[in-house]
């Protein structure tokens, strides 16, 4: 989401890199870089202008960080100031009644099915319910969302009145001691003062813990009057941006906090209810210079991956015992980390070779379904799979021999790469990394 600022911040501070004292005339031509990548990110001026401000305070006339060459002093610098620009604090929700508010097609109601989702994977109790009563359709999505997360939504059918289900809708979470009430609210194309005054009085009745406004990231900067009219109306706690996975440039996400003064706590990054991360502004920071996310990246694996079967998993390899079972936990694995772009974005270094994998989860899909229709016997000893075997695997996986054979070969690939890890004998030399590792895809 942040490539191209990436790219031009590092290009900005690659070239200090080398010397051994910061000259003012280098910083300056630093900052003036990064002035023009930050612009051209879309980040509000006065914005800029201020972080470059402080940037230039911070760096003339001090010297190198102890430890740090230039280019790593001035890199950690624009790292302490960005953090504190994107808001410092890693996000939150309060308890309680969280109120979605936003324009039109923002992706208010995807974004509560996705909040529901990431709330009930921290086992807490949410429920849901939609104060959008001007059209009926929105009501049956959020509804149907809420089956797909597997969360209550509260239903108060023939009640026209979006006050009256806000009100309802917080009597039953009370008596049914929820953790989240999240309430979705219509949206507008523009803001009027019928759908203020809707949502102020919704404000009264349900007095939430939080109001959440959500906009899309690829308006850019347009959004920020918006957003300022908002939270002057109702008083934000929380922006949500979603769309991040298109082309908006990141102006916005580091734009909110220092304009509005509201933290932004999460970000949309795709249209599926796994599609949502939380904005640690460290972490973003840390994305933002190319330093990759590795805190997410653990994260995520840690989810995608059971601890001890993680554990198990590595053993094998360590042992020479990779099987095709073995084979297919781990790409079943990969299809729960998500697409390979978006992990491979987050590992330092690896970033700019995102674009160029695209990871196609029908080839997982397609060798899993492969090795799915093995005997268990084939799965432990491959050796066996002569071509009448092959044909009624090839056919119970709907592939072909060909695929057949394809997956087998770079299962012995793999196998004997692997092989190559094994823990060398006591005072021998660790084995050298193989130049490609044959992914399965
Ligand atoms: N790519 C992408 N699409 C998203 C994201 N969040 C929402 N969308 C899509 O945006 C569209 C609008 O989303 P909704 O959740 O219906 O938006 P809304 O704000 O509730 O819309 P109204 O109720 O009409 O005001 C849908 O097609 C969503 O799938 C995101 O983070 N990334
Ligand atoms: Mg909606």
């Amino acid at each position: 989401m942040f490539e191209l600022l990436t790219g031009r911040i590092k290009n900005a501070v690659e070239k200090l890199a080398g010397s051994k004292r910061l000259s003012e005339k280098q910083v300056n031509k630093a900052l003036r870089e990064i002035r023009l990548a930050l612009l051209e990110a879309d980040v509000e001026p006065t914005v800029v202008k201020n972080f470059i401000k402080r940037l230039r305070e911070e760096t003339i006339g001090k010297g190198v960080i102890k430890g740090l060459n230039p280019g790593e002093t001035v890199i950690k610098i624009v790292y302490d100031e960005l953090v504190k620009i994107l808001g410092e604090n890693p996000p939150e929700l309060k308890k309680g009644v969280v109120l979605f508010v936003g324009l039109q097609g923002t992706g208010k109601t995807t974004t509560i099915a996705k909040v529901a989702n990431w709330l009930k994977e921290q086992g807490k109790k949410v429920t849901v319910t939609s104060t959008d009563v001007r059209r009926p359709a929105a009501m049956l999505q959020l509804k149907r969302l809420a089956e797909q997360v597997g969360v209550d939504y509260y239903d108060f059918e023939g009640e026209k009145d979006p006050i009256e289900i806000a009100k309802k809708a917080v009597e039953r979470a009370k008596q049914e001691g929820v953790d989240y009430l999240l309430l979705d609210t219509a949206g507008r194309l523009h803001i009027d003062d019928e759908l203020m005054a809707e949502l102020q009085k919704i404000k009264e009745v349900v007095q939430p813990s939080e109001i959440i406004y959500v906009a899309d990231a690829m308006q850019g900067q347009e959004a920020l009057n918006v957003l300022k009219e908002f939270h002057e109306r109702l008083g934000l706690t929380g922006v949500i941006l979603t769309k991040m996975d298109g082309d908006a440039r990141g102006g916005l996400a580091l734009s909110v906090k220092e304009t509005i003064g509201v933290p932004i706590k999460f970000v949309g990054v795709g249209e599926k209810i796994e599609d949502l991360e939380p904005f640690y502004p460290d972490r973003m920071a840390q994305r933002i210079l190319g330093l990759g996310d590795l805190q997410t990246l653990i994260e995520k694996a840690q989810k995608a991956i059971p601890e001890d079967e993680a554990e198990e998993l590595a053993l094998k390899v360590l042992k020479g015992e990779f099987t095709l079972e073995d084979l297919k936990k781990q790409l079943e694995f990969m299809l729960k980390m998500g697409p390979l772009d978006k992990i491979l974005k987050m590992v330092p270094g690896l970033g700019v070779y995102a674009d160029k994998i695209k990871v196609d989860e029908k080839l997982i899909k397609r060798k899993i379904a492969i090795i799915n229709s093995m005997t268990p016997e084939e799965r432990r000893n491959p050796n066996i799979i002569n071509l009448s075997r092959k044909q009624r695997i090839a056919r119970g996986s709907g592939t072909s021999v060909s695929d057949v054979n394809k997956l087998l070969k770079e299962y012995k690939q793999m196998k004997k790469i692997l092989k190559q890890f094994r823990m060398p004998a006591k005072g021998g030399r660790m084995p050298r990394l193989p130049f490609k590792f044959p992914f399965p895809f």
